[in-house]
């Protein structure tokens, strides 16, 4: 399992960092002087029952369950990719250019996109030659590989950096439709197993269900909500959250923010001034802003989250609904594009199903088969334990 966030260690001098060379400096913390350290990994066998009552929890205990869950959620990518590349490379005895024009197919039905797929298959070609390859499924580890590469290549770190002192604010944006609140909701699990404070803020006041759907969250996972009635001024919700907040010690806030009229410049000019009011009211929040997409929307999906992006400085991804989709390989087009860390991603719709995003283990998950699963489930599990699953 990956340590998913930093966070502000006052007192106790930081555990040695294994991942020292991958990790900005986290903002606040240097300007204070304080330390940031690796939370604990989140126990992968633990997952809580659902103390507020709501959702039921799946019974994903242990690391080999947990894998095998990233699996079945990415199952509908992983069958058309599997079987796809079973067929292309089934009875080949070499790899010719019939075989890449027919992998290019197949990578860009996976909405790789154009770019990325030829990018690709141009860097597979020279090392096919250069290794004097001719074995098809030699063919198939490049390829596994070089998606991997793509994956990690974002270059800022795909932990979440807390501040040394004071609330974690984190802008969550996005289409409407995308898994917005969802992710706030899960998320917020997330934070709450790891024992933080915290608070979640309605500011998506542009309807009524908006505000009831981010409360039931609250009420699912035991965290606080601050909302105002529908039609609210989205900054108005921000100053009375925050206020709110400041006597109260929370450790993290989440903002929920509308989606709506997103090819409108006002939705735009809004998100910018939420997040201006946010910094006014909070030096340095928000510390996060997180850009959900969904995975099922294709290149529409990238283009619409390309104007988030313009809008506000978007420092991380939600890639959500990776289950409903067999076109997993949006996720290598998304590194490529925004060069923006990947930081979770949704293969369900249960509080459990945010994951950290693990290029490897992603990857490794696309490509098993079911004759490997088993094996791949005990590699990841062997990893797990062993503390080596980071990249
Ligand atoms: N299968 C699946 N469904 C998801 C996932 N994430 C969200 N959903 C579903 O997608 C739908 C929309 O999610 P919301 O969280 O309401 O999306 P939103 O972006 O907040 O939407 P607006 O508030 O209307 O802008 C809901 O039915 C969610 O259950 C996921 O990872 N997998
Ligand atoms: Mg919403």
């Amino acid at each position: 399992m990956l340590s998913w966030f930093k966070k502000k260690m006052g007192e106790t001098p930081p555990e040695p960092e294994p991942e020292a060379e991958t990790t900005p400096p986290p903002s606040a913390g240097e300007e204070t002087g304080e330390q940031a350290a690796v939370v604990e990994p989140e126990a992968a066998s633990s997952v809580a029952g659902d103390e507020a009552g709501g959702v039921q929890p799946s019974a994903a205990t242990g690391a080999t369950s947990f894998f095998n869950r990233l699996r079945q959620g990415l199952s509908r990518t992983r069958e058309s990719f599997v079987n796809q590349m079973d067929e292309l490379f089934l009875g080949r005895k070499v790899i010719d250019a019939e075989l890449f024009d027919e992998l290019e197919e197949i990578l860009i039905t996976a909405d790789l996109g154009a770019a990325t797929t030829t990018e690709l298959l141009e860097r597979a070609r020279e090392q096919v030659k250069r290794q004097d390859l001719n074995d098809p499924r030699a063919l198939e580890e490049i390829l596994q590989q070089l998606l991997q590469e793509y994956l990690v290549q974002a270059d800022r770190p795909a932990e979440l950096v807390m501040p040394a002192s004071g609330p974690f604010v984190i802008m969550v944006l996005g289409v409407n439709g995308v898994g917005k609140t969802t992710t706030i909701g899960k998320l917020a699990y997330k934070f709450k197993k790891s024992g933080q404070k915290v608070l979640l803020v309605a500011a998506d006041t542009f309807r009524a269900a908006a505000i009831e759907q981010l409360q039931a969250w609250g009420r699912r996972v035991d965290a606080e909500v601050v909302a105002q009635q529908h039609g609210a001024d989205p900054s108005s919700v921000i100053y009375d959250a925050f206020d709110y907040a400041r006597p109260r010690d929370f450790d993290v806030i989440i903002v929920d923010t509308a989606g709506r009229l997103h090819t409108k410049v006002n939705l735009m000019e809004e998100l910018r001034k939420v997040k201006r009011v946010m910094s006014q009211k909070i030096p340095g929040a928000p510390h996060e802003v997180m850009l959900v997409i969904d995975a099922t929307t294709g290149q529409n999906g990238i283009s619409q989250a390309r104007l988030f992006q313009e809008a506000v400085d978007v420092s991380g991804i939600a890639l959500t609904k990776l289950d409903g989709t067999a076109r997993g390989g949006i996720v290598a087009n998304i590194c490529r594009e925004f060069k923006i860390p990947i930081r979770f991603i949704g293969i369900g719709e249960q509080m459990e199903d945010l994951r950290d995003f693990d290029p490897r283990e992603f990857v490794s998950a696309l490509f098993s088969r079911d004759r490997e699963a088993t094996r791949d489930a005990d590699t990841a599990a062997d990893q797990i334990e062993n503390g080596s699953d980071r990249p």
